[in-house]
């Protein structure tokens, strides 16, 4: 296994928490390194179904480290959530360690976010409103608060005295809303650092040790590679680094480390939020994969679009991530299509374009160019091999694989652990 790196190949929400959570089991240490409770990651165990939003799906598993890296954003009071959720669920939380980097995300961050969003109208970008931007912009303009911050009493209320007074005025004067109480936040806050003191350590040094030790370390992305900050549909984005490259940032490793990095993508396409999406179906086959494939977001309920299988971002995600591997999930999704589509290029403004066009609005303009191949008809849920597939459903898996030129090692056929073909 060694050390991997798993990545959304799309625009989230590929089933990175499903294979996450198969690939843990051989891990000794999982981290997430980028995100904040804007992820939704389910997996299901038995009967069980988890959703987990900044606790790295590994928690699963009693013996396996699990680590929210320094590129993270953390929402206390969430995050607190998520535990005693756990809790009750006799799951224990003994193994999670939190980043003193992480940044934290204010009541002000959520405040802004949700009214910038009304602001933009039409313009809006879809955020899950969990004031993930505002907490990062704050990262980048160097006035956040991190968890090494939110453990010092001192530091804290020095340092939340002054930045809340000038978010009040942002929040009055730009945004017409009440002001916060700035003592009120900071004693709701050093509250919650005495509930997550004993979780806060040095994270790079702890992966990095684990590491030297030769265990083996998964880090998981949030999000995907469309949604990424550099690399993603801007300004339709999130304000993190999904990509491979953001595991060596958000976790405090070198990229020499690395040894495999593996893309999850859906067998079809998503998109939550708004933004361009090529391949999107807004008749009855866009509302049947929506059905089939319980299409709503883990963390705002919000229902997502759907869309063909889109190759183009494929291979940009290949190339962005320098993936080894793909694991494509939800297969059983596509069963009862009578034809399945594949965008393989797209046309815009009258000319054969193969890559991502640089700019949002160029995006919205691509038409995509579809090759059709024959469904299967038939269910594939019960499938445990290649050789149990129909050779329709196998030959589309080698289609993709063809497109973009990488093997796919995982095929995923449902949502529980043991409806999954591993690839020798
Ligand atoms: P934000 O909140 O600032 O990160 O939003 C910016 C864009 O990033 C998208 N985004 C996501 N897209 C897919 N899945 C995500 N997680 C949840 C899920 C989303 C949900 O698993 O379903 O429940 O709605 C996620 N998080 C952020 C977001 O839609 C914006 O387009
Ligand atoms: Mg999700």
């Amino acid at each position: 296994m060694a050390n991997v790196v798993v990545i959304g190949a799309q625009w989230g929400d590929e089933g990175k928490g499903k294979i996450t959570d198969l690939l843990s089991r051989s891990a000794d240490v999982v981290v997430r390194y980028q995100g904040g409770v804007n992820a939704g990651h389910t997996v299901v165990v038995k009967d069980q179904t988890f959703k987990l939003h900044l606790i790295p799906s590994g928690i699963l598993y009693p013996d396996t480290q699990c680590i929210i890296g320094g590129g993270t954003v953390i929402d206390p009071k969430a995050l607190i959530g998520e535990l005693d959720k756990l809790e009750t669920l006799n799951i224990s939380t003994r193994n999670l360690f939190i980043s003193e980097a992480a940044h934290v995300t204010m009541p002000y961050h959520r405040l802004i976010d949700q009214a910038a969003e009304e602001r933009r109208g039409s313009k809006k970008i879809g955020t899950t409103r969990r004031g993930i931007g505002p907490t990062y912009a704050d990262k980048s303009e160097r006035t956040g608060i991190r968890v090494v911050d939110l453990m010092d009493a001192g530091a804290l209320q020095e340092q939340l005295e002054w930045t809340i007074q000038y978010k009040n005025v942002i929040l009055e004067k730009l945004y017409d809303l009440p002001p916060l109480d700035p003592q009120a936040v900071i004693d709701e806050y050093a509250q919650y650092a005495e509930r997550l003191r004993s979780h806060v350590v040095d994270s790079s040094l702890r992966i990095n040790t684990a590491i030297r030790q030769r265990k083996n370390v998964l880090f998981e992305g949030a999000q995907g590679t469309l949604l990424d900050l550099d690399h993603g549909t801007y300004p339709y984005v999130t304000s993190s680094n999904p990509v491979a490259g953001g595991a060596c940032i958000g976790s405090g490793i070198g990229p020499t480390v690395v040894d495999r990095v593996i893309g999850v993508a859906k067998a079809y396409t998503t998109r939550v939020g708004e933004g361009p999406f090529p391949t999107e179906l807004t008749d009855c086959l866009g509302r049947q994969l929506c059905d089939r494939g319980a299409e709503f977001g883990t963390t705002t309920g919000r229902q997502r679009r759907c869309g063909w299988f889109d190759a183009v971002i494929g291979r940009y995600a290949v190339r962005i991530n320098g993936l080894d591997c793909l694991a494509i999930t939800k297969l059983d999704v596509l069963d009862a299509m009578d034809e399945i589509k594949v965008c393989v290029a797209y046309n815009l403004d009258g000319k054969p374009c193969h890559e991502l066009p640089g700019s949002a609005r160029q995006f919205n303009r691509c038409r995509p160019v579809y090759k059709t191949l024959p469904g299967w008809k038939q269910s594939t849920a019960h499938c445990r091999s290649l050789d149990d597939l129909p050779k329709q459903a196998l030959g589309y898996l080698k289609f993709l694989a063809e497109l973009m030129e990488v093997p796919i090692a995982i095929v995923s056929l449902g949502a529980s652990r043991d409806q999954t073909i591993i690839v020798e």
